[in-house]
């Protein structure tokens, strides 16, 4: 405990001048990796990690300010909700994750009521800023915090198919052997199995997909391509035991865009009243992250079936979200 305050005093001390403030809630795999891929991108000058496991925290903060003097000083330090005040960025990576025999509804049900508890925890501090939240199932709990905070649905992201698409553009770099930045496509609709991406919409370097294909004689399986992609997650958790780096890689992607004001284009879960006709569910679909948060959804066009693949992903995550609002 006396160490737990050391750190945070010194932090306190450290970092002249204003910068960017985050807070992580949940220091797991994938809290703790976001809090390091952060601190590698030095985009904070200060960063709270809290859990219920206090040690845990404390232990991540502690790991994470002996690289400083590789990276640049930042002030990381673990502490409560109480640290939520003045935060630009408050990032959602705790619960707890799906025990043999139980369903995917258990699940959902147990993180609703966890995630319940730590939104109102955050509220009694939160002054401003954007509560992006990663905790699984995103799309239902992203919907939930957004009712339960009030807050403007801008300001309530969730990480989404932001992953998704980082997969989906790597199965294509890889397949297509090009530089994944000259890839372009989304994954769009639920962090999960419904979800489905936007071939129409898929650009390699500004030639679309089908045509780059075709001028290049090269055979693709698009099927097994998405296959690849939502499967992705269950070949590591399988081979590793758990999924973080991406996530983390797409949490720090995301922050830099709010905190930065980058107004980057990604598939960011959200609160729809509108788009295509969908209302009240939380899914994916490209927007302009900007430091207001979501700055604006981008409509943009679908055929036929990929319209139809988008409704069905909204109707599936629907499903769900009636089985656990209370
Ligand atoms: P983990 O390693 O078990 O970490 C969870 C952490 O949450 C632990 O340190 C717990 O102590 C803490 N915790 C639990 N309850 C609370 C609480 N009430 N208040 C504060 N802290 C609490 O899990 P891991 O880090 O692997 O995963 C965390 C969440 O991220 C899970 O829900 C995953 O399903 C989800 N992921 C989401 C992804 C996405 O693309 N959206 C990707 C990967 C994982």
């Amino acid at each position: 405990v006396v160490l737990y305050l050391q750190l945070r005093k010194n932090g306190g001390i450290i970092v002249a001048g204003k910068g960017f403030k985050v807070a992580i809630i949940g220091c797991g795999f994938v809290g703790a990796s976001a809090a390091f891929a952060m601190s590698i991108n030095n985009l904070v000058s200060e960063m709270v990690l809290i859990d219920v496991n206090k040690e845990k925290a404390y232990g991540e903060a502690l790991d994470i300010n002996h690289g400083l003097s590789f990276v640049g000083q930042m002030n990381v330090y673990s502490g409560d909700y109480s640290d939520c005040k003045d935060c630009d960025v408050i990032v959602i990576t705790a619960g707890a994750n799906r025990k043999p025999g139980e369903t995917r509804l258990d699940l959902a049900k147990k993180n609703v009521s966890i995630m319940k508890d730590i939104t109102a925890n955050i509220m009694k501090y939160y002054t401003k800023g954007v509560i992006l939240v990663v905790s699984n199932p995103v799309d239902i709990l992203t919907y939930m915090v957004q009712k339960w905070t009030g807050l403007p649905a801008s300001k309530v992201l969730g990480s989404g198919t932001v992953l998704d698409s980082s997969r989906f553009r790597n199965q294509i770099a890889n397949i297509l052997s090009v530089d994944v930045k000259n890839v372009h496509g989304y994954i769009i609709g639920e962090h999960g199995d419904s979800q489905l991406p936007i071939w129409s919409a898929t650009h390699i370097a500004g030639t679309k997909f089908d045509d780059y294909v075709a001028k290049n004689n090269i055979v693709v399986d698009k099927e097994q391509i998405l296959n690849d992609v939502k499967t992705a997650g269950a070949v590591i958790i399988k081979n590793k035991g758990a999924t973080y780096y991406g996530i983390a890689l797409s949490i720090n992607r995301i922050c830099e865009s709010l905190l930065k004001n980058y107004k980057t284009i990604m598939p960011i879960g959200t609160v729809i009243n509108g788009p295509y006709g969908i209302n009240d569910v939380a899914l994916s679909l490209p927007a302009i992250v900007s430091g207001n948060g979501i700055e604006k959804i981008l409509e943009i066009d679908l055929t036929d079936e990929e319209l139809k693949g988008l409704l069905h992903s909204a109707d599936q995550i629907k499903l769900v979200l009636n089985e656990v609002k209370d």
